[in-house]
């Protein structure tokens, strides 16, 4: 039966600051297709979790429909987890986070579950700022409905049945700049070395973080004259930078040269360490970074690494002043102020 997966662990596997093993992060035996980018997302999802040191049950995975949104069966089933309906991740993401602000919200979605059916979700979840770290494993398809074009396919790329796509793609990294989006990357599943750094930071951002990852479809998308396939996007890609995620640290000691190496402080004393910078992108300017991106598409290139980052995010439950403790914890007594109170407030309405 291959679906089991084997129990056996190495006796002296590498522990974490928590003590536990990396097979405390992992998750069910994946059913995708052998090959598929989304299983390398799911690995860096696991590595990150591993690094950062999570308590497995203080962190809740959502998603919508798609071989992406099956993928948070294949990791971390030690969390908290709720597959939910084509496109509304979002919105039981927002309910479960204003619920209770001590879990840490991964969402994970794809370019069909956010561009399309989700994407009225996608846009006002970006614009409040929920805390959450929101993947698009963006395969320019529908893989599960077998292969169909989604609004991320690029015009004039072709799919597997040789059809090209007449359409404008929607770009997801600008369109979350534009919106407002505190931390915005963009990486490829076939780079762990930058994908992994780049969940890292994400999960450590006070705010909305969103990575848009390609991530190949190899059944339906991987052909010759598609812009979503290894080939292609390996061809393509031009990273902003390398990045590194330094957690807490008094002192950065590194030595790097003025202009090659860009430091970015988090709220938490962690930091970001970003190396050679294109010489006219900023990550912390807004504009700077949408225009980056744009000129990176008119020359046919994918730009990957962090995009943009506000490391002064205030995220929604600071704007909306919501309660500290998790809204089960609340006692009566903090929940119904008496009516005493209640008549004060509705003699304020009147
Ligand atoms: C309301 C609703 N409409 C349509 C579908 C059919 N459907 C299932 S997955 C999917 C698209 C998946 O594409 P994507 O989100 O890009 O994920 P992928 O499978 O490519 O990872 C569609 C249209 C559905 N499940 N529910
Ligand atoms: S159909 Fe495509 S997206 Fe779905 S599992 Fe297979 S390779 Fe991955």
């Amino acid at each position: 039966m291959t679906y089991i997966k084997p129990k056996f662990r190495h006796p002296e596997q590498p522990v974490n600051s928590i003590g536990y093993t990396i097979e405390k992060y992992e998750g069910a035996l994946s059913t995708l297709c052998a090959g598929c980018g989304h299983d390398s997302i799911s690995a860096g999802i696991i590595q990150a979790a591993f690094e950062l040191n999570i308590e497995p049950h203080k962190l809740a995975k959502l998603s919508g429909i798609g071989c992406s949104s099956k993928t948070p069966t294949y990791f971390l089933s030690n969390s908290h987890g709720f597959n939910s309906v084509h496109g509304r991740m979002p919105s039981v993401a927002t309910g479960a986070a204003m619920a209770n602000r001590d879990l840490t919200y991964f969402g994970v979605s794809g370019d069909g579950d956010s561009a399309s059916i989700g994407m009225g979700q996608f846009v006002h979840v970006v614009r409040r700022n929920l805390n959450m770290t929101y993947i698009v494993m963006n395969n320019g398809c529908y893989g599960l409905t077998k292969g169909q074009d989604s609004a991320t396919a690029d015009e004039g790329s072709k799919n597997k049945s040789g059809n090209v796509n007449i359409f404008e793609s929607i770009d997801l990294a600008s369109l979350a700049i534009e919106l407002g989006a505190s931390f915005v990357a963009q990486s490829f599943s076939g780079d762990k070395g930058q994908l992994v750094p780049l969940i890292k930071a994400a999960m450590n951002h006070p705010g909305f973080a969103f990575i848009n990852v390609i991530s190949p479809c190899v059944t339906f998308n991987n052909n010759v004259g598609s812009t979503k396939s290894y080939d292609f996007v390996r061809e393509h890609i031009e990273a902003t930078s390398t990045i590194d995620f330094v957690p807490e640290m008094p002192e950065i000691s590194t030595s790097y040269v003025e202009g090659s190496t860009k430091q970015v402080k988090m709220h938490d004393g962690s930091s970001i360490q970003l190396s050679k910078l294109a010489a006219d992108w900023d990550p912390l300017n807004r504009l700077s970074a949408m225009i980056a991106v744009q000129k990176a598409k008119e020359k046919g290139e994918i730009l990957t690494g962090l995009l943009y980052m506000n490391p002064e995010s205030e995220d929604l439950h600071t704007m909306l002043n919501t309660s500290e403790r998790p809204l089960n914890s609340l006692s009566k007594s903090v929940l119904c102020p008496g009516s005493e109170a209640l008549n004060d407030i509705n003699a304020g309405l009147r």
